[in-house]
């Protein structure tokens, strides 16, 4: 590091340094469970780290918030009860919001220190704590869904940090049972699933689980976040039992709100499903 540049070196992203210009550091403190630092760059605006790895931008968040929150409800018929996992910006909450139909989103976010830095410095992120139907719940998400009952969501967004740090155990099987067992016949998971260039071997394990726990469908999709490590970040849909179609949404966002978002849109749903062929070959092995 120096004052001017961060130069970004994890084992995430082995063999490889990512380096962003600082204007100005605006926070840097350790909470409970990671190291939280935010700061003003010259090329995406202001952006958020935890323990060294971007976990979002001003000017890219709309790529990854906008299609977590949007892949998984214009999927299924009017999602009324949705959990979001993480996500302490707020940014997959202003997303939520956006579909009419939801009556309540609960939110399950490790540490407070992420929702008051976003408080402060990220409000058209933390807009989403605004809505009336969101009630947080400052927690492990991994206690949580243990005192989840079950048949509760119709949606639940995994928009967790990578497996290093306190989202350790939110890639392993007896999560992801608590996950299905909380969704209700029908209800649809979107979970943050990693870099098709990088991360290969994970993406394998968590669609070989997700197989194993999900008896519906099961697709992976992906999107371009040029912040995220190699550009581009994937999603696993998977719903609890019945099939659901993830390429061609039953409940496709009205226009007066498609015409607010930056990102999503119809067409990059379904393209979003198209992989490379290299990526193809990977997944089929499984
Ligand atoms: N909206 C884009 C930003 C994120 S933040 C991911 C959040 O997950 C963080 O605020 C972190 O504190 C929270 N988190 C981590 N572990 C847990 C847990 N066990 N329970 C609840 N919340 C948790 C995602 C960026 C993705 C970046 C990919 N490289």
């Amino acid at each position: 590091k120096s004052s001017e540049v961060l130069y970004y070196h994890n084992p995430m992203w082995p063999g490889e340094g990512h380096s962003m210009k600082v204007k100005e550091i605006l926070f840097n403190k350790k909470s409970k469970y990671q190291q939280v630092l935010v700061f003003e760059s010259y090329s995406y605006g202001k952006v958020l780290a935890l323990d060294d790895i971007v976990q979002l931008t001003e000017k890219d968040e709309c790529a990854y918030q906008e299609m977590i929150a949007h892949l998984s409800l214009c999927s299924i018929p009017s999602p009324k009860k949705v959990l979001v996992i993480g996500g302490g910006d707020g940014g997959v909450l202003r997303e939520i919001s956006r579909h009419s139909s939801v009556e309540s989103i609960d939110i399950c976010e490790i540490d407070q220190m992420v929702i008051d830095v976003s408080k402060e410095f990220f409000p058209n992120l933390a807009v989403g704590f605004d809505d009336t139907r969101v009630q947080l719940h400052v927690d492990d998400a991994v206690k949580f869904l243990q005192q989840t009952p079950e048949n509760t969501y119709d949606a639940i967004i995994i928009d967790s940090s990578d497996p290093i740090g306190p989202a350790q155990d939110l890639v392993e099987k007896p999560f992801f049972k608590t996950v299905a067992s909380a969704l209700k016949p029908g209800g649809v998971l979107c979970n943050q699933a990693e870099s098709m260039w990088l991360h290969t071997h994970l993406i394998q394990d968590m669609l070989s689980v997700c197989l194993q726990v999900f008896k519906g469908s099961v697709q992976y999709a992906w999107t371009s976040v040029p912040t995220y490590p190699s550009g581009a970040i994937g999603f696993l849909l998977c719903s609890k039992d019945g099939p659901v179609d993830f390429l061609n949404p039953v409940n496709p966002l009205p226009f007066e709100a498609e015409k607010d978002l930056k990102f999503y849109n119809s067409q990059i749903h379904t393209a979003a499903f198209a992989l490379p062929s290299f990526v193809k070959t990977e997944l089929a092995s499984m």
